[in-house]
């Protein structure tokens, strides 16, 4: 029965060519998100958000958004201000987290952190001015969707970032530094809250505006919850496997900060199995959606497959 169960989740991903979409979804990304942000006086600013902006990454969460909208029939031409939203949202968080006060890294997306080049103060203004302007752009450019719609996107979103989500996590995080007798329990929450509650938004935000109802929405905030804790488990053990050259930013950072991460609790090999287990759980919550599942399915998998 298990067996057969786990046929059926697979087989809408076997034929799917998750490179070519990645690919397809992720370059759309990157027009909008260019398009977003003009250098206008005081140019120094604009500079500075659109440096960070427009220095890559894999754009996951504006891709989930997408694929979300799509699995319930809207156009993702609607939520791409949302994308965009959410992409300037993450890129705050790693410009933040980044700063010399919290990780002190020097690298991100394999360029030099925003303090770095702008100097910390505009660095620090530079996160403020995207997370304002995120909120900004989806009310200005969100078009032709239902207000209540817009409004409740705005709510999570907005809880996703603060205390009881980024913010949140990022101070037990700081708060763990050096502790070796951190519990599970506490790793859970900080990545629960710093990791899966923007791939949350990102994912329940597209089936919000796409007109998803609560059912619905429920699933996909538990698929992204289990992938947001996948992510995180392979992150930390990249962290250990990767140079920093190809994760675009200093590794060893976790070990270097005396901090507790699933590999250094379980091992590698477990943290994997944990992984997959997260995975696997989140892909039976797309069960009925069959076919159309395709693309978030894939997700999913590539979360534990990937190696930067
Ligand atoms: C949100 C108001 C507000 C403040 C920020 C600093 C901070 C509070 C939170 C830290 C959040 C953080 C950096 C979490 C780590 C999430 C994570 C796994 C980032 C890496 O994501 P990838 O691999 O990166 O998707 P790319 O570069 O591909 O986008």
């Amino acid at each position: 029965m298990a067996q057969h169960t786990i046929h059926k989740i697979t087989n809408p991903a076997s034929t799917f060519d998750l490179t070519a979409y990645l690919a397809e979804a992720k370059a759309e990304v990157e027009i909008a998100l260019d398009a977003s942000i003009q250098v206008t006086y005081p140019e120094k600013i604009y500079e500075a958000m659109r440096y960070s902006l427009m220095a890559g990454g894999k754009r996951l969460r504006p891709i989930l958004c997408l694929a979300a909208c799509e699995l319930f029939g809207g156009d993702r031409t609607l939520v791409m201000p949302t994308a965009c939203a959410l992409e300037m949202v993450h890129t705050m968080s790693l410009i933040h987290d980044d700063l010399p006060s919290m990780d002190n890294d020097d690298y991100r997306r394999g360029k030099l952190t925003n303090h770095k080049v702008f100097g910390e103060d505009i660095a620090i203004l530079a996160g403020d001015a995207l997370l304002a302007y995120a909120f900004e752009y989806i009310v200005d450019f969100t078009k032709d969707i239902p207000p209540h719609r817009i409004l409740r996107v705005i709510g999570r979103l907005g809880r996703a970032v603060a205390a009881a989500g980024l913010v949140g996590g990022q101070v037990v995080d700081l708060e763990c530094e050096g502790k070796s007798d951190t519990s599970i329990e506490t790793l859970n929450f900080i990545h629960s809250h710093k990791t899966a509650a923007l791939l949350e938004v990102a994912v329940i935000s597209g089936a919000i505006l796409a007109g998803a109802d609560d059912p619905d929405i429920d699933k996909l905030a538990n698929y992204a919850q289990n992938i947001g804790l996948a992510f995180q488990i392979i992150d930390d053990i990249l962290d250990v496997t990767c140079t920093s050259e190809q994760l675009g930013k200093t590794a060893g950072k976790d070990i270097a900060a005396q901090k507790v991460t699933y590999p250094s609790l379980w091992g590698i090999p477990a943290s994997h199995v944990q992984a997959k287990q997260l995975v696997d759980h989140a892909k039976s919550q797309l069960q009925s959606y069959g076919d159309a599942a395709a693309p978030l399915i894939a997700i999913a998998d590539y979360i534990t497959a990937r190696n930067y």
